[in-house]
């Protein structure tokens, strides 16, 4: 078994107190940190979504296995960001209101502050509101996304985009969405500026939009 293997093999089983010695070992080995995180990390938690939806396993696992991945994506973080932190401004970020999942959104995170933001992380469940006010207090911020990963909080995310647009954000920021259940045309039907697939792609996008 590859060394990714036996990461990803560690995150599907919630081994959280071997997963940050085997990403290290895998980046020893001389592995792209890119590798790591999406043949083992991403592709596991695929693997754990599958069984969840299976009955094989439950919420708990799940968490487990969340566990697990960020405390890899720690030992991974300092291979895979960059080191112009702010260079292209700033970039405000967080899981819509109802929603508990942040493994997506801090990847893009760490992607986007890779690219040259400086990321301010709202976090997970965050209102409308929220995002609002965010954005009128940082001026100088040009894009904002905003994550969902349940097709039940994809109303959250329309609500979220409308209620910036209704604040007049669109002025000031470009809008930016993404996670698991949301694709282009659900993007356009909502009035976001810009969806992208991944962390990579979000990455790329930010920069676009925020004409850097
Ligand atoms: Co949840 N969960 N979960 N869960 N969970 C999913 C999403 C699910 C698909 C599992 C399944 O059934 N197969 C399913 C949703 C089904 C649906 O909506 N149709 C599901 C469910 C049902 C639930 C609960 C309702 C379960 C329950 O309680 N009965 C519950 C809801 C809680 C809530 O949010 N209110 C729940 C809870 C949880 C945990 C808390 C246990 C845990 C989250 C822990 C955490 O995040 N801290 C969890 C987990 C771990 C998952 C799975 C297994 C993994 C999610 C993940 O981290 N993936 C997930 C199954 C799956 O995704 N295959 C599942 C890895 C991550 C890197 O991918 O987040 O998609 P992802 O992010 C990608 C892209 O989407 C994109 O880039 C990222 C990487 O490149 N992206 C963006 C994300 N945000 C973006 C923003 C952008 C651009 C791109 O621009 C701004």
């Amino acid at each position: 078994m590859s060394k990714i293997q036996e990461v990803a093999q560690a995150v599907e089983l919630g081994k959280v107190k071997l997963i940050q010695g085997l990403v290290q070992e895998a980046l020893d080995e001389g592995n792209d940190p890119q590798a790591i995180l999406n043949e083992g990390m991403i592709g596991a938690m695929n693997v754990v979504g599958a069984k969840f939806q299976a009955n094989e396993i439950f919420v708990p696992e799940m968490l487990v296995a969340a566990k697990t991945m960020k405390k890899g994506v720690e030992v991974l973080r300092p291979h895979l960001a960059g080191d112009s932190i702010g260079a292209n401004g700033k970039f405000i970020i967080g899981t819509v209101a109802g929603d508990l999942h942040d493994i997506g959104k801090n990847l893009v995170a760490l992607m986007v502050e890779s690219a040259g933001f400086e990321v301010i992380d709202l976090g997970v469940d965050v209102p409308a509101e929220t995002f609002v006010k965010a954005i009128k207090e940082n001026p100088d911020c040009k894009v904002v996304g905003a994550s969902a990963l349940l097709t039940t909080t994809m109303d959250s995310l329309r609500n979220t985009v409308k209620a910036m647009i209704d604040a007049g954000c669109k002025d000031q920021v470009k809008i930016m969405v993404g996670g698991a259940p949301i694709t282009q045309a659900f993007a356009d039907e909502i009035g976001a500026d810009a969806y992208t697939p991944d962390a990579g792609a979000a990455a790329v996008k930010a920069k676009e939009l925020a004409g850097c």
